[in-house]
């Protein structure tokens, strides 16, 4: 029995020992790739949700709103300058013109999590569903990841992320 409990513990090790994956969810046309959020300090608090939309579809679709379980109300937000400052502004949808890739991320577009009912934790995932004009509903899990993230993990580069100074 000792070396079935080892083997169990060596499988459960590697499990552990994982990297971020890629991991990327389809509604219709729409890719969405990566969805993920960062830790958070507690309950109560506000968080964002951050993805990569590609169209890869000959029509355009609008992501029209984003739901998760773990917030109390989920809204659709952009970035825009005023006077040199970053601020957040609540929008309807986000539009996704046919062959189009948009990128959901700090300082960009999000989907603000609003009233968290517990702290998200690094390394854990919360259930999300997508709702768009024409692709309908998909549900996954955003990762969560480090409080000072500006990329998702499994992020190879090749563009540029760097986000705006803003304040949330
Ligand atoms: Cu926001």
């Amino acid at each position: 029995m000792r070396l079935r409990t080892l083997t169990i513990v060596a499988a459960m090790t590697a499990l552990l020992a994982a990297p971020a994956f890629a991991h990327s969810i389809k509604a219709g046309s729409i890719e969405i790739e990566h969805p993920w959020s960062r830790a958070t300090a507690g309950a109560g608090t506000n968080g964002a949700i951050f993805m990569t939309l590609t169209n890869q579809g000959t029509s355009a679709d609008r992501l029209l709103s984003v739901t998760s379980s773990a917030a109390e109300r989920v809204e659709l937000h952009s970035h825009i300058e005023e006077d040199g400052v970053m601020k957040m502004r609540q929008i309807n949808a986000i539009e996704l013109p046919a062959g189009a890739t948009v990128l959901l991320g700090p300082g960009r577009f999000h989907a603000m999590l609003f009233g968290l009912k517990a702290a998200l934790v690094a390394g854990q995932s919360i259930p999300l569903t997508l709702t768009f004009e024409k692709a309908g509903s998909v549900s996954g899990e955003a990762l969560i990841q480090g409080a000072g993230d500006t990329m998702p993990e499994h992020c190879d580069g090749g563009h540029d992320h760097s986000p705006p100074e803003h304040k949330h």
